[in-house]
């Protein structure tokens, strides 16, 4: 499975004051700790508190300082076109687009970014109506995804679905609704399209908030979970996933597994 790092997020306080002061420090700091750690992908996201004309040039702030310090491709997380835009053209590699929602315009707007720079997407099971609240009508909005990547010529391979994990102390009714979508867009289409979510998204203002991502991502990695934007601070996290990763046979077992696969990069 892929991880995504989630920590480059203007959601954090000292994220969102670097990006407000320019100072690359905090960026580099947590694009280097990321890396080590073993993330496969960086989510960058300006987050809430950026002016939207100031988003496409912090987006493309954040891509330059995280590229000059770690080897690693980026998540672009914005809900502006025009961020995502000037982020894939400063990015080098293979970047994943994150996101578009199921909304035709939307798709319209992002697909085409996508192909022309060769991005794998995230499509967001939602709508202009919101999340929808039962796995049935989730899965519609996967198919409208996936049925355009197909009109689009957008591999399938390069199409990540998100089922929207929303937070347990909220909504507690839809974990299991979220995991039936999972196996459900497996089945979706040849090859599959891949599944991510946004796990820390399920305990947000919750307690033992570790306990309960790490319980969910096992949960998720069950039901076809592919990639996952994940806390990279969390060390039994990590364990967990070298443990499933030997367990859904994407890894050689070897006897000591937790100790050799914890020290990956
Ligand atoms: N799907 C996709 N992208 C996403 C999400 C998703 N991007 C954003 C988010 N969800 C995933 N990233 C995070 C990052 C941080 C937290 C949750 C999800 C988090 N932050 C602390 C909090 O809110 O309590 C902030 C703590 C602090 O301020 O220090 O939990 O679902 N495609």
């Amino acid at each position: 499975m892929l991880l995504i790092g989630e920590r480059i997020n203007g959601m954090f306080k000292d994220i969102r004051e670097a990006i407000l002061n320019q100072n690359p420090e905090p960026v580099r700091h947590w694009a280097n700790y990321q890396y080590k750690a073993g993330a496969d992908y960086l989510d960058l996201s300006p987050g809430p508190a950026v002016e939207i004309e100031a988003q496409p040039r912090i987006m493309a702030w954040l891509v330059e300082t995280v590229q000059k310090n770690v080897p690693l491709p980026c998540c672009l997380d914005s809900t502006n076109p025009a961020a995502i835009q000037a982020g894939l053209s400063a990015h080098q590699g293979k970047a994943i687009i994150n996101s578009t929602s199921a909304d035709q315009k939307k798709i319209d707007t992002l697909f085409p970014l996508a192909l022309k720079y060769r991005a794998a997407i995230i499509g967001l099971t939602m709508n202009e109506k919101g999340v929808p609240q039962n796995a049935a009508d989730r899965l519609a909005l996967a198919m409208e995804l996936v049925v355009n990547a197909d009109q689009y010529g957008l591999p399938m391979e390069d199409l990540y679905l998100d089922p929207v994990v929303l937070p347990c102390n909220v909504a507690q009714e839809q974990v299991k609704e979220v995991l039936e979508t999972m196996r459900q867009i497996k089945i979706l289409a040849t090859p599959s399209p891949r599944i991510v979510i946004g796990l820390s998204n399920i305990s947000q203002n919750c307690l033992n908030r570790n306990l309960l991502n790490r319980t969910f991502l096992i949960m998720g990695l069950a039901a076809g979970l592919d990639a996952a934007i994940v806390d990279l601070t969390d060390e039994n996290l990590l364990e967990a996933v070298s443990a499933a990763r030997i367990l859904l046979n994407q890894e050689i077992y070897c006897d000591s597994f937790l100790s050799v696969f914890k020290k990956r990069g």
